[in-house]
């Protein structure tokens, strides 16, 4: 399984990241929370690889993936294999906070759905990424897709930090380079692989969420 639990050594690589968002997708189009949540492990791994100038990202990341991991070891884990599974639980028992913070801040749901938006910022700048050229800048185009997404679910604070936390990404080469797949070519062509996976598992989650309503949880 291309899930890395436990490793603290292993590299990034984005084969890996690709490979299990190729098992997040059940036969009849379901997304496996296991490997949801172990492709935003290996992301994290990513990003933990960037410095520590990302530490306050990668530890909200950090903090939702086990959230979401301790539904799944818990004892109603069989009911989050997956999202579909964990949204007709959750709903029908009651167990997410709809409209205001009360008694089930950490629902699967809720917090599944802060990863869901963060993973609509991946796909906008991993496609920016693809179709760079050599003097595009990483900043901008992270900026751009930060922009067009998840800031518009950051307070300010936030996006002031994010905004200062981009600005020391690497240029495109080394960031390239920290993917470890191969000379930019091998990216580019493994990005356009991967990209319409992520893609896929993003548009089947929000249409999951658009028809229950549940795409503004506090
Ligand atoms: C192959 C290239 C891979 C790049 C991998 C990068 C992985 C990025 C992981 C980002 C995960 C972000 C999760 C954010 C979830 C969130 O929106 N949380 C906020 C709301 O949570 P709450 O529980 O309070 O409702 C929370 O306030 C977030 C705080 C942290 C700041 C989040 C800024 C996100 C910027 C995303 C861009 C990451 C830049 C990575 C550069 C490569």
């Amino acid at each position: 399984m291309a899930d890395s639990e436990g490793s603290v050594e292993q590299k990034f690589s984005l084969q890996e990241v690709l490979d299990t968002f190729k098992l997040c997708l059940s036969e009849n189009k379901e997304v496996y929370l296991q490997h949801y949540v172990a492709g935003w492990r290996g992301l994290v791994k990513f990003l933990n690889s960037l410095g520590s100038v990302f530490g306050f990202i990668s530890k909200d990341a950090v903090n939702k993936i086990q959230v979401l991991v301790s539904h799944l070891n818990g004892e109603n884990g069989s009911q989050y294999v997956t999202v579909q599974s964990m949204v007709k639980y959750e709903l029908d028992n009651e167990l997410v906070d709809l409209t205001k913070r009360g008694g089930h801040p950490e629902s699967g749901c809720r917090t599944l759905l802060r990863l869901h938006r963060a993973l609509r910022w991946l796909e906008l700048f991993l496609e920016r990424l693809r179709t760079s050229t050599e003097d595009s800048k990483t900043s901008v185009m992270c900026a751009d897709a930060y922009n067009e997404s998840l800031a518009q679910h950051h307070p300010w604070v936030v996006r002031k930090a994010a905004g200062v936390a981009f600005c020391v990404l690497p240029g495109r080469q080394a960031f390239l380079e920290v993917m470890n797949v191969g000379p930019p070519e091998q990216v580019v062509a493994m990005l356009g692989e991967a990209l319409p996976l992520i893609s896929e598992v993003y548009q089947i989650t929000e249409e999951l969420y658009s028809q229950h309503n549940l795409l503004d949880l506090p």
